[in-house]
């Protein structure tokens, strides 16, 4: 953790002159480290993230995406004459040299408006299950007219299933921290479900399927809401790209719809919420009606099992990779918590009938 010196030193590379009072950690993410710097008053003015750069190498497009996809929705909110946009779309500020982040021989950071009278939601209910899917269906319809080529892959073939199942077995062959071994039952339940997990790439591969730009990351904590309630935007835009639609409702489903944790380590936990998942599909059909296909639509409940099934194979690689990507707050967290997945990806299969019968009412 750097001193408050070394925050107001970074903060002065960046083209503003408040008087700051602050600089504190904000929020639980596993990638990025975020920041809140508070100035004279005390309000808080702006968010402070060290972004990073193991993960996201290329920081001068993870930032282009980032300004491209910020304008193209400033674009939009100005068309349809919405109020009070600077709360409904994030600004970033840029550094003095013009650039939309500051290195500093060892670290990227990069800064933006704090979202006045904003708060984030942890914990998932159905009426915030269905906000957020109006909001990520809204983003991503937002999006619908960015050309393709427009964006980069900030990870290339972050949700590319064939890729990370390519990742689990170079893992697995490598076997760098020698705990292959261990995982065995897990490993075959793996292998046993690889191919059926890769429909989308076997889509796309047969024209049948087009690539759209996706957030990629929908969690609940990542809708901001005003105080009475309403959604204001969809912030974290590092994994803003180019993929397969599934991942946004996909996501949500895997973080939103679970009665338990993550990490749960109680497995009796974890389970799919059927009310949470219906609430986001709603909600999420309001707004992605307008662009998203009946194949897409009828393919919504699989995206759920799919992108729970992919974090349970990259939880699991980290784990036989020596824990290399995610940062783990215990011994065998990764396998705890690709355990924890697993289990929700059963009980997303005890579902899969319950859930496809329910997504009929828009075919
Ligand atoms: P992470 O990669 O850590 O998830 P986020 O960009 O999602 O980073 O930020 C973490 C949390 O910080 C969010 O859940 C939200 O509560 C808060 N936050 C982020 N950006 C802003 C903003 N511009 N204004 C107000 N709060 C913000
Ligand atoms: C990471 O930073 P966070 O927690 O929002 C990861 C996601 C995983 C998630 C698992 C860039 O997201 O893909 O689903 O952890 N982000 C990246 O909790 O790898
Ligand atoms: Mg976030």
């Amino acid at each position: 953790m750097k001193t408050k010196e070394q925050f107001l030193h970074i903060l002065s590379r960046f083209q503003q002159d408040d008087t700051v009072v602050s600089v504190e950690p904000f929020g639980n993410g596993h990638i990025n480290d975020t920041l809140k710097v508070c100035v004279a008053g005390g309000a808080p003015k702006y968010i402070l993230q060290r972004i990073n750069h193991h993960i996201f190498t290329d920081v001068e497009m993870l930032m282009n995406n980032i300004c491209i996809v910020t304008a193209h929705i400033r674009r939009k909110l100005e068309e349809r004459a919405e109020e009070d946009i600077d709360r409904k779309v994030l600004t970033f500020i840029p550094a003095k040299d013009g650039k939309y982040y500051y290195f500093d021989g060892e670290n990227y950071w990069r800064l933006c408006l704090f979202i006045p009278r904003s708060r984030s939601y942890e914990a998932v209910t159905p009426e915030l299950s269905h906000k957020a899917g109006r909001a990520f269906g809204d983003f991503q319809s937002m999006l619908a007219d960015i050309p393709e080529g427009r964006l980069g892959e900030t990870i290339p073939n972050f949700h590319n299933m064939e890729f990370r199942l390519q990742q689990f077995r170079d893992a697995l062959k490598a076997n760098a921290a020698g705990r292959a071994g261990e995982v065995e039952d897990l490993i075959h339940e793996i292998n046993k479900r690889a191919r059926g997990m890769c429909i989308q790439e076997d889509l796309y591969r047969a024209g049948k399927l087009k690539k759209r730009i996706n957030h990629c990351d929908t969690k609940v904590n990542n809708v901001m809401f005003d105080e009475e309630g309403n959604v204001l935007c969809v912030i974290d835009l590092d994994t803003v790209m180019p993929g397969f639609v599934l991942s946004d409702i996909g996501d949500f489903i895997r973080t939103g719809a679970n009665t338990g944790a993550e990490d749960d380590e109680n497995l009796d936990n974890v389970s799919v919420n059927m009310e949470t998942f219906k609430a986001y599909a709603e909600g999420y059909m309001e707004t992605a009606e307008s662009f998203i296909t009946p194949l897409e639509i009828s393919l919504l409940p699989y995206g759920g099992r799919l992108l729970t099934y992919m974090q349970t194979v990259r939880f699991l690689t980290d784990y036989i990779n020596g824990d290399t990507y995610y940062k783990i707050h215990r011994a065998g967290h990764n396998l705890q918590r690709a355990e924890a997945q697993f289990k929700l990806l059963q009980s997303l299969e005890g579902h899969a009938g319950e859930m496809d019968s329910f997504m009929g009412k828009w075919l």
